[in-house]
């Protein structure tokens, strides 16, 4: 067996000698060190001789095949670097071609129009704040005036968690708006509070056009001595002023949510169509982008405020329906397919 190997060793490295190009190399290893190539059929016989035999032919065959493991690299580059060389000399290579771009990675579209709406409510005075996205039905619900049973439940489908803490009492959620971190702030802060809170929510809801499962929110709220629905007017105008400019037509009308009293609801003349009325738009022209309101006094009571002495206005900004607005997207699914064709225009 010893001889054999020998005699395997010789052949092998005098084959390889006479090897000229890179393709001939795979049928030589294939051969040696293949599958059922002739190395490997000797290691698969050692367990054919008796242990003193074995150990030493075993330790032979290893290191015989580490020795043509690494000639056979040896090889390789030994070759790579000749073509390299010879194509250089045949003036087939053109080293002053420039070399291939990587295609760069960017910023994904909803994260541009998140940091753009960010920065504008910062430059108007309003910290920024994040908060969990597991959340308690007490914050997302009751502490927003929706005890269980209540009829507002259904404008949120919700995604509820198995587990929960406390027994049944405070079962766990994906939380269905940014709106309990006006609870979790208030909780933990004197006012007045003026503060903005993106992230991500989440909504057991069949997507379509305008609406995706997962979607993006930012909330705002601002709490403190004399804040009226003026106050909450004047700060959503000259926000999508700035960031539609100021000829967009923008509208209020009437809404309902059970944490604030009067509700409102803001919409923008829809770009697509220009106000005439698109798939995107439902064909009313318009593209309802927040819902907003004067905080409920029973929601600052909750929290330990005096409505005699307080009030604050709040607001929840679909994120989402602002690139639409933007730049005309007819169908909020593109966002989240990452068909890169669609994200590399932003
Ligand atoms: C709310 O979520 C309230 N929390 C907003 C609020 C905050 C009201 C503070 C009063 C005070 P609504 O469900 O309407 O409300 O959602 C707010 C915005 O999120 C909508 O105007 C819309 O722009 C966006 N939106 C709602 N549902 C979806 C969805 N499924 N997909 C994408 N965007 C959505």
């Amino acid at each position: 067996m010893k001889a054999r190997l020998k005699e395997l060793e010789a052949n092998a490295i005098s084959e390889l000698e006479s090897v000229t190009d890179i393709k001939s190399l795979d049928p030589w290893r294939v051969y040696y060190l293949g599958k059922n190539g002739s190395l490997t059929q000797i290691l698969r016989s050692l367990k054919n001789l008796s242990p003193d035999e074995r150990k030493s032919v075993g330790a032979q065959a290893n290191k015989l095949k580490l020795l043509l493991q690494s000639e056979l690299q040896r090889k390789k580059d030994f070759l790579k670097e000749n073509e390299l060389s010879r194509a250089f000399e045949k003036k087939d290579l053109d080293i002053s071609l420039p070399g291939r771009a990587f295609p760069a990675g960017r910023t994904h579209p909803i994260t541009q129009s998140l940091r753009e709406i960010c920065h504008i409510f910062s430059t108007m005075g309003f910290g920024v704040v994040e908060g969990p996205e597991v959340e308690l039905d007490y914050y997302n619900f009751e502490a927003l005036n929706i005890p269980p049973d209540h009829p507002a439940r259904d404008m949120f489908d919700t995604l509820w968690l198995d587990s929960s803490v406390d027994g049944d009492s405070n079962p766990m959620l994906l939380r269905t708006h940014t709106s309990p971190m006006q609870i979790r702030i208030m909780e933990n802060s004197p006012p007045p509070i003026r503060v903005i809170v993106p992230g991500k929510v989440y909504r057991y809801e069949a997507s379509d056009a305008t609406h995706e499962s997962m979607f993006t929110q930012v909330e705002g709220l601002a709490v403190g001595e004399g804040i009226t629905l003026a106050n909450l007017k004047g700060t959503l105008f000259e926000f999508a002023s700035r960031l539609f400019g100021a000829e967009r037509k923008m509208r209020f009308r009437c809404d309902y949510f059970p944490f604030v009293e009067p509700g409102v609801e803001m919409s923008i003349e829809c770009l697509a169509c220009g106000g005439n009325g698109c798939k995107l738009c439902s064909n009313s022209g318009w593209l309802e982008i927040l819902g907003a309101g004067m905080v409920h006094p029973d929601v600052l009571k909750r929290v330990g405020y005096d409505p005699q002495i307080y009030s604050g206005f709040a607001f929840g900004l679909g994120v989402e329906r602002i690139p639409m607005l933007k730049y005309g997207v007819e169908d909020i699914r593109l966002f989240y397919e990452n068909d890169t064709r669609f994200l590399k225009q932003f």
